[in-house]
């Protein structure tokens, strides 16, 4: 079949492959929810609800493997980017996908996702970035920006002290075995929709058979523990996002097949 021939439809909560009947523990207007939206439809339209692995890593993305109609693999803080090298490697038909924070993956991860670009392992990684430990209560990490207040340094990260954050498509792009990168934010309407056409690249690509890591980082709130010398609603969180957190996290497409640097094309596998 040649994936890139299907439509990809409207942003909706209707997909048989999102269990709407299931209890969702994500705080209200939390981005976390519309990820799990757009990966459901993708994963419908696509029509490979069967031959999809769903890796998940420990923070509130967790709860993503009790939503999805797919066959689901929890990990251990930190250790999806491993847990879905084994599932690959063992299952090549499968199409293996990461869900993680970005404490998850660019903290405690950092190792094992940069390793795993390294070895140009084959499968797709989706970061949630809110810039905190949402789960455990909106603790500083190496991904906060100096704009996000946090419960452990109230006016977020100060440069002097913490030094600089951590911007995880600027580590992955130079990776050859890192095909596609690009970051997107899960804001206003019109941002989750391109955010979903940049999801179903990532997707495309992986199903054409270009082997290697196709990651995409997408900026969300925490809504509820973003706080510290300020406090958010859902959509002055989003806003904030927009107007400020972007600034340090360029959006885009940083890396796609055409522009592997050095020269080096990935793999094609048949
Ligand atoms: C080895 C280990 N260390 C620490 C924790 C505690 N812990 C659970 S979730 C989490 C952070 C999750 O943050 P993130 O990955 O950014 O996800 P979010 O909840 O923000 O979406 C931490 C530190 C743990 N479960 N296991
Ligand atoms: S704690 Fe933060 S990241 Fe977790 S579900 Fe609530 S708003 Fe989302
Ligand atoms: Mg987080």
């Amino acid at each position: 079949m040649n994936y890139t021939q299907i439509q990809s439809k409207k942003v909706s909560p209707h997909s048989d492959v999102f269990h709407e009947q299931r209890h969702i523990s994500f705080c209200a207007g939390c981005g976390h929810g519309s990820l799990n939206i757009l990966l459901a439809e993708i994963i419908e339209e696509l029509g490979i609800q069967t031959k999809t692995v769903l890796v998940t890593g420990v923070g509130c993305g967790s709860a993503s493997g009790g939503l999805q109609r797919v066959d689901i693999v929890g990990t251990p803080h930190g250790r999806a980017s491993d847990v879905c090298t084994g599932v690959s490697r063992m299952l090549p038909e499968k199409t293996v996908v990461q869900y993680s924070g970005d404490g998850d993956s660019c903290a405690i991860g950092l190792a094992g996702l940069l390793h795993s670009c390294a070895r140009q392992e084959n499968f797709i990684i989706l970061i949630y970035n809110n810039n905190v430990y949402g789960m455990t209560g909106g603790q500083l990490g190496p991904t906060t920006s100096e704009v996000v207040p946090t419960t452990t340094f109230l006016g977020g990260r100060d440069k002097d002290v913490q030094g600089f954050p951590l911007d995880i498509i600027d580590l992955v792009t130079p990776l050859p075995g890192c095909v596609f990168a690009a970051r997107e934010r899960l804001t206003t309407g019109k941002n989750v929709f391109h955010a979903k056409k940049t999801l179903r690249k990532a997707f495309d690509l992986h199903l054409s058979g270009v082997r290697g890591i196709k990651l995409i980082d997408f900026l969300g709130n925490c809504n509820v523990n973003w706080k510290g010398d300020r406090t958010f609603t859902p959509i002055t969180a989003n806003e904030l996002i927009d107007n400020e957190v972007s600034r340090y996290f360029k959006l885009g497409v940083a890396k796609q097949p055409q522009t592997a640097i050095g020269g080096q094309q990935p793999a094609i596998i048949s």
